[in-house]
């Protein structure tokens, strides 16, 4: 295993991320809400700025220089994302809004051709609502059902009950990577395997994974993998479908504009090749190159330092929380990363949110787009804090200090 970052490494990348030095409410700003979106660095910044001062231009139109340098970068940048999660070819990155849009492709182009009454969505209960909801719009115009795969109380896939579920009319696994609310790290090379092997196609949503460590989706076998830009240090607004190839290739286009079409006339209309089925009307290609740059800057990293380092600030954390009367830690899986979500008896979460960015410390609070998981737990919603490789002992120990002063006042 890795050695985590030293204090004057953590310092060093902290230096890179302008926005972390700051007041907020008269304390110096503690910034926990990593899982919700991440901080940029100067560099992506610098690149959006960059682009918008020099190159800004649409892309695969203009006969001029400054859209061919567009285009130039636009496309890299998909070669980029292609190489951060070793996809084989460039054509299985489509450019999305994000996440919750990359779902609604897949459930909408792949469910419609391929979803009939009877068939099976299985979903873990652990999923955020926008690896829910897409398949149950979905289900609802094809006939299918939407199934949760079911989850302990410790917010662990119960892997005995979803080769249960499997059978010849399930014919997609919708998981999640790492679970947004509770941090569990989901078994997806088992449950693909084990999807695999009745025939069903496996989306793994890896909004939550992404900025943890490498994703290899070969390695992984996943059918669809799906990732938001902004929780990656890149911009808002651009997110990832990658898909196998086979699979686009037969899926029907998902909006219909320009970019997406080969001709059009009255008596038909012909698509374009992948990826540009899937990209209808002018893309963000700003959000597209400011993610390139969030990814140039992560490999100027060591990534495995990085995640050990988190690791080494969810241990600590998770440690001090259990040290606090009436503290309940919600997400108590073997295997987690980066998320502390947890309620203190006779308080409600929303209440310690307001008291913490009172004291300058940003976190989460409610049901993070989770109800289901939220109600297997019996509660309403959790505090959560979340972390990144930029976040220090000390903002822990700033954490937990103020989380006694808020229990003195409330208790
Ligand atoms: N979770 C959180 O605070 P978008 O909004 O499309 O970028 O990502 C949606 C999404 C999908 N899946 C998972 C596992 C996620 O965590 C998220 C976003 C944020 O937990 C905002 S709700």
């Amino acid at each position: 295993m890795s050695q985590p970052l030293t204090t004057l490494e953590v310092e060093k990348i902290r230096a890179d991320f302008p926005i972390l030095h700051q007041q907020v409410n008269g304390y110096p700003l503690v910034y926990l809400d990593n899982a919700a979106t991440t901080q940029k660095p100067q560099a992506v910044i610098d690149a959006l700025v960059y682009y918008y001062t020099h190159d800004n231009s649409n892309v695969h139109r203009g006969a001029h220089a400054l859209s061919d340098r567009a285009t130039a970068k636009f496309e890299s940048a998909r070669k980029s994302v292609a190489d951060f999660i070793n996809a084989a070819h460039t054509q299985q990155i489509i450019w999305t809004r994000g996440t919750t849009e990359s779902i609604n492709l897949v459930a909408a182009s792949w469910g419609a051709d391929n979803l009939q009454t009877g068939d099976k969505v299985l979903v873990s209960a652990l999923e955020h609502h926008s690896d829910i909801v897409p398949w149950q719009m979905i289900a609802e115009k094809t006939g299918a059902r939407v199934i949760p795969i079911p989850v302990d109380n410790s917010g662990t896939i119960e892997m005995e009950a979803f080769v249960a579920l499997l059978d010849s009319r399930v014919k997609m696994v919708a998981v999640n990577h790492v679970s947004n609310a509770l941090g569990t790290i989901n078994p997806v090379a088992e449950i693909i395997k084990q999807a695999h092997a009745v025939g069903a196609k496996v989306l793994i949503d890896g909004a939550q994974a992404i900025a943890h460590w490498p994703v290899d989706v070969q390695a992984m076998n996943c059918d669809f993998y799906v990732f938001s830009g902004h929780k990656l240090f890149g911009p808002t607004g651009i997110g990832v479908l990658y898909g196998r190839r086979k699979l686009l290739e037969q899926m029907p286009p998902y909006q219909g504009g320009g970019e997406m079409i080969e001709t059009v006339s009255f008596s038909g209309t012909t698509f374009n090749q992948l990826p540009y089925k899937f990209e209808a009307g002018t893309p963000d290609i700003a959000g597209a190159i400011g993610l390139a740059a969030a990814i140039d800057y992560l490999n100027t990293l060591d990534r495995a330092a990085l995640a050990a380092h988190e690791d080494a600030l969810l241990a600590y954390a998770t440690k001090k929380a259990l040290a606090v009367p009436g503290l309940k830690v919600i997400g108590t899986a073997k295997s987690k990363a980066a998320v502390l979500g947890f309620v203190i008896e006779g308080t409600h979460p929303s209440d310690i949110g307001m008291l913490l960015d009172q004291q300058g410390i940003a976190v989460r609070t409610g049901h993070h787009c989770a109800q289901p998981l939220m109600q297997q737990f019996g509660t309403p919603g959790t505090v959560r804090a979340s972390f990144s490789f930029y976040n220090t002992f000390e903002e822990i120990d700033r954490l937990f200090a103020a989380l006694d002063k808020i229990r003195q006042l409330l208790l």
